[in-house]
């Protein structure tokens, strides 16, 4: 099964020429997924957009949430900590085609920051920004509500670590795992939805899975 997939995909030439910098040795970090559809064990890949991401702990780490709201709030991580916790346990499923099946996420569901924050009337979208300095992602305001998407500390019943995203990042149970902004540092209510890095690359902006990008028939 595994090596029909990389067949198929591999017949598209820009695939391919990412397949052989893989085999070349040059992909540790995989932003095309690439690496998900080789045997490696069926467990996470590493992703990040950029080279190198800024360590944060304890003391450096800082949540900013803002825009159309009328408190807007700087959570430390003993902030976060703070609030009532939800763990959900669901599958993991990049857009690529790698899925870990039932993984323990646990954190703030966003909805309470978003409460807490006192959102405004005209405001429609949330959009979500990383200390990576270039990752985005974002939810129209329903979408943000629900009770599946956290701000989420743990992952794997463990506190999230640097190459998850740690110590914070976004989950949003029931979207491909690109909706799941890693190192997040900014919640910023806005009218509209604005597009995420991998949206303005050609990604699905509803992401939900199964139901978008084209992945219906292999999402499942
Ligand atoms: N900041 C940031 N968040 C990100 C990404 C990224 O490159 N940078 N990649 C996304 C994609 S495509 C996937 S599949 C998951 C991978 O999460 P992991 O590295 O914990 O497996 O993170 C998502 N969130
Ligand atoms: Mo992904």
């Amino acid at each position: 099964m595994l090596g029909l997939g990389v067949l198929g995909v591999a017949t598209a030439p820009t695939v391919q020429r990412g397949l052989e910098s893989f085999l070349g040795g040059a992909a540790t970090k995989d932003p095309t997924g690439l690496t998900g559809l080789l045997p490696n064990g069926g467990g996470f890949r590493y992703y990040s957009v950029t080279s190198s991401v800024p360590h944060k702990d304890e003391d450096s780490y800082r949540l900013k949430v803002d825009g159309l709201v009328d408190h807007p709030a700087t959570y430390t991580l003993a902030d976060l900590r703070a609030l009532p916790q939800t763990r959900m346990v669901r599958d993991v499923q990049c857009v690529t085609g790698w899925r870990v099946p039932d993984t323990p996420f646990e954190g703030v569901r966003l909805s309470h920051l978003l409460d807490a924050a006192g959102v405004r009337s005209t405001a429609g979208a949330v959009r979500f920004t990383c200390f990576d300095g270039a990752y985005s992602e974002s939810l129209t305001l329903s979408q943000a509500r629900r009770d599946d998407v956290l701000v989420a500390l743990r992952m794997q019943d463990e506190d999230i670590g640097h190459s998850h995203g740690g110590p914070v990042r976004l989950y949003v149970a029931p979207m491909y795992f690109y909706k799941s902004a890693k190192w997040l540092s900014g919640i910023t209510v806005t009218e509209d939805v604005r597009p995420g890095y991998w949206e303005e690359r050609g990604y699905d902006i509803d992401a939900w899975v199964g139901r978008s990008n084209g992945r219906d028939d292999d999402a499942t």
